[in-house]
């Protein structure tokens, strides 16, 4: 298994948005860092100027004087433009939150994810489009989609937990044993994206990876009727 591949990742500031809900994920990322990133100035201006303002050279002995009714007021008016903050993220947030863990529309295809030290095996519906009939295709560490198509993930773990991660789609969920959790998302760009693991999960976690490959049209059926996807070169990349 070659990693984690950064290089996929894009450049700049974000890694590559390719999917749905990636804009909005960053649109909140960016929300919160310019809010928190304010008051990190703010308070560094508050520092500074309090220091400057009661320095030795002017407060030799160091006497404290003030007025603790208006003090008292500015600190509970700060507590609230805090509090105002978080309502506001959260407002922002939420929405965005409750769309990701919704349920997948219709037409989504399904997908078995299932982890375990330290492979993902990824079960896709074959030709049929559905998921635990004969023609599945088994495949480790590729989760192969077709653009534009909801993908139903259906995630489950063998042993310990996991946490399946698709930094470009901006989707990450843990992988709990004794239990199936579903997650859904579009692809909205052909290639080949990152896929992590990003729970420590063992002495091999960090070469728990695999890529999401998103197909066009004609690639994707062309991947399906490959027929045994082991053979396709989806295995010999190890992940053992
Ligand atoms: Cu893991």
């Amino acid at each position: 298994m070659d990693g984690f591949h950064l290089e996929s990742m894009g450049s700049g500031w974000w890694p590559q948005a390719s999917s749905s809900f990636a804009e909005e994920v960053d649109g909140l990322f960016l929300l919160i860092a310019i809010t928190v990133g304010a008051w990190f100035v703010l308070c560094q201006v508050a520092m500074w100027f309090l220091l400057w303002r009661a320095r030795r050279q002017r407060h030799p002995l160091g006497e404290v004087s003030g007025e603790p009714q208006r003090e008292n007021w500015s600190i509970v008016s700060l507590g609230l433009a805090v509090l105002v903050c978080d309502l506001v993220i959260e407002a922002y947030g939420h929405p965005i939150w409750r769309r990701m863990v919704s349920e997948p529309p219709e037409n989504a295809l399904a997908v078995r994810v299932e982890a375990r030290q330290f492979v993902w095996e990824i079960r896709h519906a074959g030709a049929d489009g559905r998921l635990d009939t004969e023609d599945d295709l088994e495949v480790q560490n590729e989760l192969h989609v077709p653009l534009g198509r909801p993908v139903e993930l259906r995630l489950r773990s063998r042993d310990v937990i996991h946490s399946f991660f698709l930094p470009t789609a901006r989707l990450k969920q843990d992988v709990l044993p004794g239990v199936e959790i579903r997650r859904w998302f579009v692809p909205t760009q052909v290639g080949r994206f990152p896929i992590a693991c990003a729970e420590l999960c063992g002495f091999a976690h960090y070469r728990m990876g695999g890529e999401l490959i998103v197909h066009d049209e004609e690639s994707y059926r062309h991947w399906l009727a490959s027929g045994n996807a082991l053979t396709d070169g989806g295995l010999g990349r190890g992940g053992r």
